[in-house]
């Protein structure tokens, strides 16, 4: 029967590429995550998520798989990934693999096959229509720019990508290929792993009627076009009682299109996932045109997400918390202050993250506040997003430098550079070329001199781990915000079996009157060194959590 170990968890995500390379070829691998379990068991974390280490042609970061069943050679062998299981588990640790079924790459043999032929017993595989004339079957754009479709000459037909072209989406109205998926999904549970975040789960039912797109908003064409099709319940339900019951596993179910009115429909405590992400705070500051659209976001906003999903999940389901992934900017940079008050405001959000409810999602490099980094010309990128990105403005006229400050605000490349180690050449990520710009700023932030820094990023993330790990309230406990005087004071309560904790959090960088009398309260933890109770003040981007006292107690 699946488990509920992911309710207590806190979860490390690794991207491999960029987290330690062990070989000097430039690029992360298995070997290199081994050569760091005891940094990462030191975090206080309970589970890591890999990103994909399938065998890739790596056109989209490994999120394009062309053999379910081997691990990408340049992360290492099935031997290494047996050792990095191994590793994790004897420090009681937790492994959340990452599949991708949605779709595959397009040098899988399965396409290979179904590309072939009309007839061919893999047509099926995948989505192929013909198109109107020299039109695609439709108009719905792809994540990645351009069509959706793309037209293959050998049998004159197009093929459904809502991603990248050598994306091909999967048909999982062919019962034969959902077969083929399980045994994959049973290949990996029978090796032990614990977790399977499913990518993009809420597009395996789209509208296979293929209307066209009746909107210009590209979250809203997913939202009503590409995920949460007719039968997505159904498919998650199968995968359900025909694997995941059989193992002691949990799933988190990620999608763009998944909304507060639709969560719990794929989270049935029967026939549903574990958990699930949802986009409300990753889409917040993307205009109609998606990513490359960037609008402003409002803390009001911000907070009402929230609000909505803490609602949402208050008695039923389970939600997850993350402020950043390798899809977006980095967390300190995005919503906090990257500048002067970089370390402040880091401790800040790790505070509002593993206080609220839901698991809590950590990426890696996030523990340490590392920044977004700049990219001097789209040459650096090595994002698919970016890079097509760029190539759709130029056509309609837009400069390099405007379209640079958008990918520097919002790309994924500012997840990618490679975890800064220490101050040495490439931040002790590699011995040779990193396949990536490593952040000039590695200098001044890594790992290695915040490890004994008391009052670094890093030493108040491991209290703020233990702070959630040690309460049960901040697991548990129900949610409430409290109004404000002041809106950039973002304060809410979290309580469970009449204990209650206030969280207050300064999300500016200027004081703030504190509006409550806090003598009487014991503080938990602060992000000031000098933090203490009976303040009337909060200092810049600073973060308290108190345990109040229970008006019956003396
Ligand atoms: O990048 C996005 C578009 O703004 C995100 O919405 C993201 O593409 C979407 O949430 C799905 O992400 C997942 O699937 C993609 C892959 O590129 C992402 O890295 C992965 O997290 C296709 O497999
Ligand atoms: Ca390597």
């Amino acid at each position: 029967m699946p488990s509920s170990w992911y309710k207590d968890a806190v979860v490390y995500q690794i991207y491999p590429r960029s987290f330690k390379d062990s070989n000097g070829d430039g690029i992360g691998d298995l070997r290199g995550i081994i050569e760091k379990l005891d940094y990462i068991k030191s975090l206080g974390v309970t589970a890591v998520w890999l990103n994909p280490i399938f065998k890739s042609p790596n056109d989209d970061g490994g999120y394009d798989i062309s053999d379910y069943y081997s691990i990408q050679p340049e992360f290492g062998s099935m031997e290494d990934f047996d050792a990095l299981l191994d590793g994790l588990h004897r420090r009681g640790l937790k492994l959340i693999m990452d599949l991708v079924l949605n779709h595959s790459s397009d040098e899988h043999p399965w396409f290979q096959e179904s590309r072939k032929s009309k007839d061919n017993p893999y047509r099926d595989y995948y989505f192929w229509k013909k198109g109107n004339g020299v039109a695609a079957p439709n108009n719905w754009p792809s994540f990645f720019g351009g069509s959706a479709w793309q037209l293959d000459e050998a049998t004159g037909e197009y093929y459904l990508h809502l991603f990248s072209r050598k994306q091909p989406d999967l048909n999982w109205e062919n019962k034969t290929l959902r077969e083929e998926l399980k045994k994959i999904m049973r290949f990996w549970l029978d090796k032990g792993v614990d977790g399977l975040r499913l990518d993009v789960i809420t597009a395996i039912s789209k509208r296979t009627d293929f209307p066209h797109t009746d909107t210009h908003d590209f979250n809203e064409t997913i939202r009503k076009f590409y995920t949460n099709g007719p039968r997505l319940k159904e498919f998650i339900s199968e995968i359900r009682h025909d694997v995941l019951d059989h193992y002691p596993v949990i799933t988190v179910g990620e999608g763009p299109g998944i909304t507060p009115e639709n969560a719990l429909e794929y989270l049935d405590e029967k026939d549903g996932l574990s958990m699930i992400f949802h986009f409300g705070h990753m889409f917040m500051d993307q205009g109609p045109g998606g990513r490359f659209d960037p609008k402003p976001w409002s803390l009001d906003d911000f907070k009402k997400v929230f609000e909505v999903w803490n609602s949402t999940f208050a008695h039923r389901g389970w939600g997850s918390v993350f402020l950043g992934n390798h899809d977006f900017s980095r967390m300190v940079s995005r919503w906090g202050n990257d500048a002067e008050y970089r370390q402040e405001s880091a401790k800040l959000l790790f505070t509002l993250m593993l206080c609220m409810p839901g698991t809590p999602f950590i990426f890696q490099g996030d523990e340490i506040g590392m920044t977004n980094f700049t990219l001097k010309n789209i040459s650096e990128s090595k994002d698919i997003e970016t890079l097509n990105g760029w190539n759709e403005a130029k056509k309609k006229g837009e400069s390099e430098e405007d379209f640079l400050k958008k990918a520097n605000y919002a790309g994924r490349d500012n997840a990618r550079t490679p975890m800064q180690w220490s101050e040495s050449l490439h931040a002790g990520f590699s011995s040779g070329n990193p396949w990536m710009i490593v952040n000039p700023n590695h200098a001044q932030i890594n790992v290695r001199r915040q490890e004994d820094d008391p009052d670094g990023v890093l030493s108040f993330f491991k209290r703020i781990v233990r702070l959630r790990q040690k309460y049960a309230t901040l697991r548990e406990g129900s949610y409430q915000s409290i109004e404000t005087p002041n809106n950039e004071l973002f304060i809410f309560l979290r309580e469970n079996l009449g204990e209650k904790i206030m969280v207050a959090l300064n999300f500016s960088s200027r004081a703030i009157n504190f509006p409550f009398d806090t003598r009487e309260n014991e503080l938990l933890l602060g992000n000031y060194r000098t933090a203490s109770t009976g303040i009337n003040q909060l200092r810049p981007w600073e973060a308290v959590v108190f345990k109040l006292k229970n008006s019956d107690e003396s």
